[in-house]
């Protein structure tokens, strides 16, 4: 029998009363970026549900534009990008919202009418998955706005070190957000009885090593020589590979097990397929907050210096021996 005291100490702590306890700690904080991740709860929450149902309300598939990227958009990536839209666009502290499916970033107020944060993502990554039901995210990342410039795309055109806060919301077997405002990374699962992101794990780290490595192999032949050989290594050294093809999956994977994850340079894409703004920074963020690690060539993926919204990068990143290990190759 558990004694009662242990019980008053595991507080049951849901993703409201935590975001506040964390605010609390600051004294200087206004409560505005505590808004932003209300609002982004709420719209996970909003698709989760669409994303469950998505079969059933007929709204799998093709919606029949293409995204800035000439990339086919389909029904629910139009449906998760207006549903954030709907629930950020009246914080009165953002000022520009930035989409993977927005050619141009949607200035909302400037930094004299309120507007002191940027939010930027991807609202359903890895949605042609979705059709076979395997697990898709929203991927997010706050930083702050610069009020000296009126530029939308140079406002958010910022390294990925001044991110402020950054995670995201998987689609799978369960809905679960990760989530880090600096100062660690937090996991949080969506009760859906209660309709409440309820807090499972606190300060997560990642494991120092890892014998999963995720990559999709089918492009190894057009894969620079150095990460060709990492992957000899990985055949002839009894690791596993995980590849689920959804970025928000095969990251949590690496946070929870360990392991590494890369989308190297291919011959399709040459500076890899992952956008650097909306997928590798925020993904980087909670790497580094979590005790891994996140490169995109040789350079910290969190110090790459943007130059444009839908900018790609290569990744690897995870585990930081595993991380070091693919680094001596390449
Ligand atoms: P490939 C999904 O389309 C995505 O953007 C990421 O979620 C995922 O990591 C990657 O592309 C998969 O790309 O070329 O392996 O199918």
């Amino acid at each position: 029998m558990q004694h009662e005291d242990d019980l008053v100490h595991q507080n049951l702590m849901s993703l409201q009363t935590h975001v506040l306890a964390e605010e609390a700690k600051h004294p200087s904080a206004t409560g505005d970026l505590s808004w932003i991740i209300s609002a982004i709860s709420l719209a996970g929450k909003t698709i989760a549900n669409k994303v469950r149902r998505a079969r059933l309300d007929d709204v799998l598939g093709a919606h029949g534009t293409e995204n800035v990227q000439g990339e086919e958009q389909l029904k629910m990536d139009v449906i998760a990008n207006e549903i954030i839209m709907r629930c950020l666009g009246d914080r009165a502290s953002i000022a520009v919202l930035a989409s993977e499916e927005d050619e141009e970033p949607r200035i909302l107020r400037r930094s004299g009418d309120g507007g002191k944060y940027c939010v930027l993502f991807d609202p359903l990554d890895g949605s042609s998955n979705l059709d076979s039901c395997v697990g898709v995210g929203t991927i997010f990342s706050v930083t702050l706005n610069d009020p000296e410039e009126a530029d939308g795309e140079r406002t958010v055109c910022q390294a990925g070190t001044r991110q402020v806060a950054a995670g995201y919301i998987l689609y799978g077997s369960s809905t679960v957000m990760c989530l880090t405002t600096g100062d660690g990374v937090d996991m949080f699962v969506l009760d859906q009885a209660i309709g409440s992101f309820l807090r499972v794990r606190t300060k997560m780290r990642i494991p120092e090593k890892g014998t999963t490595y995720s990559i999709n192999e089918a492009n190894a032949e057009t894969f620079p020589e150095g990460y060709q050989n990492y992957l000899r290594f990985a055949h002839s050294s009894g690791y596993t590979s995980r590849y689920i093809g959804s970025m928000v999956s095969d990251v949590h994977r690496t946070l929870i097990r360990g392991g590494v994850f890369l989308y190297p340079p291919t011959a399709k894409n040459p500076d890899g397929k992952l956008r650097l703004l909306y997928e590798a920074n925020p993904m980087a963020m909670l790497m580094e907050q979590a005790g891994g690690e996140s490169f995109s060539g040789d350079l910290r993926t969190m110090e790459v210096q943007p130059d444009r919204l839908h900018q790609r990068v290569p990744v690897l990143l995870g585990s930081p021996a595993e991380v070091a290990k693919v680094r001596e190759f390449i």
